[in-house]
């Protein structure tokens, strides 16, 4: 059985998205946020502590983009992947790698700079040329969307589950009254979607369950 290794509404909630909108069965570890200090003996599964940490066999792998991908091309089949002989496979993997790359590595200054440090640490500047900065590369995702419903033409894939975790990310930090035209309406579809909404549930029965907080640790 697949085990994934995570923490509230984390990066890890794109494999997570991926296994329930797939139907697979697996295990959800669901750890205190951060992992590296405050569960020490995860370090000997993902030496990093970061999260996601996915184990499916003999394989390890800890890159949230890479983990959709790799859930979507081994089993689903037509479903979330695209194939290398698709014609939409460029945008695949371009806008599976956008979501991470691009959309959400500017939020984590943001987030740092803005909440997780201690006040005399906090850097506004950043966060706020951080802010902006993602906001921009947003326009990439509008515009895609003026002629499509989905990062990748016409249906949901694995792709829109990696963007759609930066949008989630950006509507706990509070960005999203700025987010340029068509995201908006984009990201209530992809919420709406029944294998969001059992991701959500799992996240938090997982957690009750197993006596770590379900309140969003990066909420601002
Ligand atoms: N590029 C990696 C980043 C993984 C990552 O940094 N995860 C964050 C959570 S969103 C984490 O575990 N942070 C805790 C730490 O850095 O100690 C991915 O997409 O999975």
């Amino acid at each position: 059985m697949i085990t994934l290794y995570h923490c509230m509404n984390a990066r890890s909630f794109r494999p997570l998205w991926t296994l329930e909108e797939i139907g697979l069965p697996y295990q959800l570890v669901v750890l205190p946020f951060p992992p590296r200090v405050l569960r020490r003996d995860y370090l000997k599964i993902n030496s990093l502590g970061t999260v996601p940490t996915l184990i499916d066999g003999d394989t390890c792998m800890t890159e949230s983009a890479a983990i959709c991908q790799y859930l979507a091309a081994r089993y689903d089949g037509q479903g979330l992947n695209v194939p290398p002989e698709a014609s939409e496979y460029g945008a695949f993997l371009n806008f599976l790698h956008f979501g991470e790359a691009t959309l959400t590595f500017p939020q984590t200054l943001v987030l740092r700079y803005r909440l997780l440090e201690p006040p005399e640490r906090q850097q506004p500047q950043v966060a706020e040329d951080y802010r902006r900065w993602f906001l921009g590369r947003l326009r990439r995702i509008s515009e895609v969307l003026a002629t499509q419903p989905y990062v990748c033409g016409n249906r949901f894939t694995a792709a829109d589950v990696s963007v759609g975790y930066a949008l989630l990310l950006a509507e706990q930090l509070g960005l999203q009254a700025d987010f340029p035209e068509r995201v908006m309406p984009y990201w209530n579809g992809l919420k709406e979607r029944a294998g969001y909404q059992r991701a959500v549930a799992s996240q938090r029965r997982a957690a009750q369950s197993q006596g770590v907080s379900a309140a969003s640790p990066i909420a601002s």
